[in-house]
């Protein structure tokens, strides 16, 4: 249920827990992405509840969010596993952008989710302005669904609901101050997060959720909050959840007169053709090639790291295998 600095909070048959991971687990683990996430089943041992239960193994996540860690490492972050869907959100103000929310589509598509698109604080715009940014996020949403709302008048809150039946988990992500949290308020129907304060609602840079949290829903569906992201930087993926996201280029791409067209300069490219006759939107067009690279980038970046562990791991070996051969020349 959650994660905070290696101790977690495990939810079995109706009654939390909290839970440390094994020794074994952790001599064993590799990556981040080798410790617990939230959403994930563990195979866990019990004891009372006054000592916390031991995790001895995470069962296979059925789908993953992730993304690239922050900051200088190249390392990938689990935002939360065994996902249905992903509600990304942007607030309707300041926060709304196209080229972010393809980004986050992109991302998501790739973790096995179902991206639905939440544009929050329609009750601060007119409903003129509020159809207009929603045909935007339509037309960038690759035929996902996209759902105006207002926790603040409780506007189509209900219809939100109906994507989280028993038996679902969900998470929310988008930036800091969305709301992400003071609409998971309002599906549990009990202030089980804190918002931040109206008088502190320009307060930039500061998150008021600062660790991802599930929470279980009154009809049994199962909610995630996460921290507000600065950025969602891409981590190993597919070049088709880039191409899903952007189903007008891929229908295109099917003219170009190459079929491994990057549509960056190869003659008779069918997608620069629309693009320069008007027919393609530009800035699709170049969000688009944008994260083909993003995702190139780090494909190539991750195979020099695994090659750069193997030639470690060969160097060590053939030490082992040096040494070894010197004892038994010793003993003989
Ligand atoms: N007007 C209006 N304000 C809203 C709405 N939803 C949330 N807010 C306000 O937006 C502010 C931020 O809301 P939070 O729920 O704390 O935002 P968050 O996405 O959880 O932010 P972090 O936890 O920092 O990531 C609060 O002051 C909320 O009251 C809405 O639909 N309309
Ligand atoms: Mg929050
Ligand atoms: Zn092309």
């Amino acid at each position: 249920m959650s994660e905070h600095r290696e101790m977690y909070t495990i939810l079995f048959e109706g009654k939390e827990y909290k839970a440390e991971i094994s020794g074994q687990m952790q001599f064993n683990a590799e990556t981040r992405a080798d410790f617990p996430a939230v959403g994930d089943y563990v195979a866990v041992h019990l004891f009372d509840e006054f000592s916390p239960a031991i995790i001895h193994g995470i069962l296979p996540r059925r789908t993953k969010l992730t993304r690239k860690a922050s900051g200088q490492t190249f390392e990938e972050q689990l935002i939360a596993s065994n996902i249905d869907i992903v509600f990304i959100i942007q607030s309707l103000d300041e926060n709304f952008n196209l080229r972010r929310l393809e980004r986050y589509i992109v991302a998501v598509k790739e973790s096995g989710a179902l991206p639905v698109i939440l544009l929050s604080k329609a009750d601060l715009l007119s409903q003129n302005d509020v159809e207009t940014k929603t045909n935007e996020a339509k037309n960038a949403a690759a035929g996902f669904p996209v759902i105006s709302y207002s926790a603040k008048s409780q506007s189509h809150i209900e219809e939100i609901k109906t994507f989280i039946p028993p038996e679902t988990t969900v998470c929310f992500i988008g930036s800091s101050g969305v709301g992400k949290s003071t609409l998971i308020n309002a599906l549990v129907g009990e202030e089980v997060m804190l918002t931040r304060k109206v008088r502190e609602a320009d307060a930039r840079g500061r998150h008021t959720t600062t660790h991802r949290q599930l929470f279980v829903l009154p009809n049994g569906g199962l909610v995630i909050d996460t921290p507000g992201m600065r950025e969602l930087g891409l981590w190993n993926v597919d070049s088709s959840a880039v191409a899903d996201t952007f189903p007008e280029i891929s229908n295109i791409a099917v003219n170009c007169r190459f079929t491994d067209c990057t549509h960056t300069h190869e003659p008779n490219c069918a997608v620069l053709n629309a693009v320069n006759s008007g027919t393609l939107d530009k800035s699709r067009y170049e969000s688009y090639i944008k994260l083909v690279k993003e995702a190139e980038y780090i494909a190539s970046k991750s195979d020099s790291t695994k090659q750069q562990e193997r030639k470690a791991k060969e160097k060590q070996l053939g030490k082992t295998i040096k040494n070894y051969y010197k004892i038994r020349k010793g003993k003989k």
